[in-house]
């Protein structure tokens, strides 16, 4: 080998690795065409390799043809390299471009549950008969949800089959009653006081069940309080909820910390009474639980039965929101679909 047919070799290589660069649109491809010329087993390396062959005295100037040759190919390449990704940027910005004229997508308005909406109600018309609203703990002592309420030891609700126990003596609350006892306990009278929130009872779930839902409950306590206390003011409740029209009617019942005890139906508000699919016929609904507040359970507080009398009343606050809203499955209260919430 001499050299001019080094020279021509090398420029063979040039010339086509320019030709290559100049009309490829990718940079992989520009990668490639790197590696193949410039690379450890790339074509000016081979070149240098074949060295041996050629007359001493021309081998410097070969060197340099073949320097000179690496450096025009890697400035080329620099150039289309820059040149393509400039391409690449500006194709990447047109694609992302934004269309302010475009309308703007409606952000979804949430809405407050049909509970809350409920309860705020109900909690507004006793506030308005100068109730006080308190809360009491989800996590209760056996004592204060069961015994203290009058409910003996062998009753059916005390069962691992109704109740959540978490330990033997501790229980997920399955009425809100224990937080009136508190407050009895406290020995502050008179008592005017209203307890909603959330209970816990081992139900399956199904259309009018659940393992955990919420009551609200109302106790007074105040000398000279008389079952007459207790109707006129849960007929106010239920005109101020329903409308009114509404008529109330008590049928008696049992509950071990009333004593007497009843539930209270409504006139159905769908039929006006003449019966129908939402009465199931009967023209009434049935409400909430009351009664007189057994004088055991005041003993138990520390209140003399002989001095001071008081009603309670109690309710499921969903059973009313179903009513209200007409709705016939309570699971679609839980479930925050958003097709239901709104
Ligand atoms: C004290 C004394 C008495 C609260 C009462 C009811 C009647 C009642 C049920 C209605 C449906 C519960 O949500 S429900 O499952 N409740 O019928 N509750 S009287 O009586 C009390 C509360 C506290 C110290």
């Amino acid at each position: 080998m001499n050299e001019n047919s080094m020279k021509e070799k090398i420029e063979g290589i040039v010339k086509k690795a320019l030709d290559s660069m100049n009309t490829t649109n990718s940079l992989d491809t520009l990668n490639e065409i790197r590696v193949a010329v410039l690379g450890k087993k790339g074509q000016l390396t081979a070149v240098l390799k074949g060295m041996k062959d050629v007359p001493l005295k021309e081998r410097p100037k070969v060197g340099q043809m073949v320097n000179d040759a690496r450096s025009s190919i890697a400035k080329t390449l620099k150039k289309v390299k820059e040149k393509l990704e400039r391409d690449q940027l500006e194709q990447k910005l047109a694609m992302e471009v934004i269309d302010v004229t475009l309308p703007a997508k409606k952000a979804q308005v949430g809405k407050r549950h049909p509970n809350s909406i409920t309860l705020e109600k109900v909690e507004q018309i006793f506030i308005g008969m100068g109730y006080e609203v308190i809360q009491g703990p989800e996590v209760e002592y056996a004592l204060y949800n069961f015994e203290k309420l009058n409910i003996p030891a062998n009753h059916p609700a005390k069962d691992e089959q109704d109740t959540f126990y978490i330990t033997k003596n501790i229980v997920l609350r399955t009425q809100t009653s224990p937080c009136q006892v508190r407050v009895m306990e406290q020995g502050k009278l008179p008592i005017r006081m209203l307890s909603p929130g959330r209970v816990f009872r081992s139900d399956e779930v199904d259309a009018t069940h659940s393992p955990s839902f919420h009551q609200v409950e109302g106790l007074v306590v105040d000398k000279h309080i008389t079952f007459a206390d207790l109707k006129g003011t849960l007929a106010q409740f239920a005109r101020e909820l329903f409308g009114p029209e509404i008529k109330i009617k008590f049928r008696p019942h049992y509950f071990p910390f009333t004593e007497p005890s009843a539930e209270m139906d409504v006139s159905c508000f769908k039929c006006t009474e003449k019966g129908c699919r939402f009465c199931q016929g009967s023209g009434w609904i049935e409400i909430l639980g009351c009664g007189m507040v057994h004088p055991h359970v005041f003993e138990m507080c520390n209140i003399d039965p002989e001095e001071y009398t008081g009603f309670a009343f109690g309710m499921g606050l969903e059973r009313i929101v179903l009513l209200k809203y007409e709705i016939d499955d309570m699971r679609l209260l839980y479930e925050n679909d958003y097709r239901f919430l709104k």
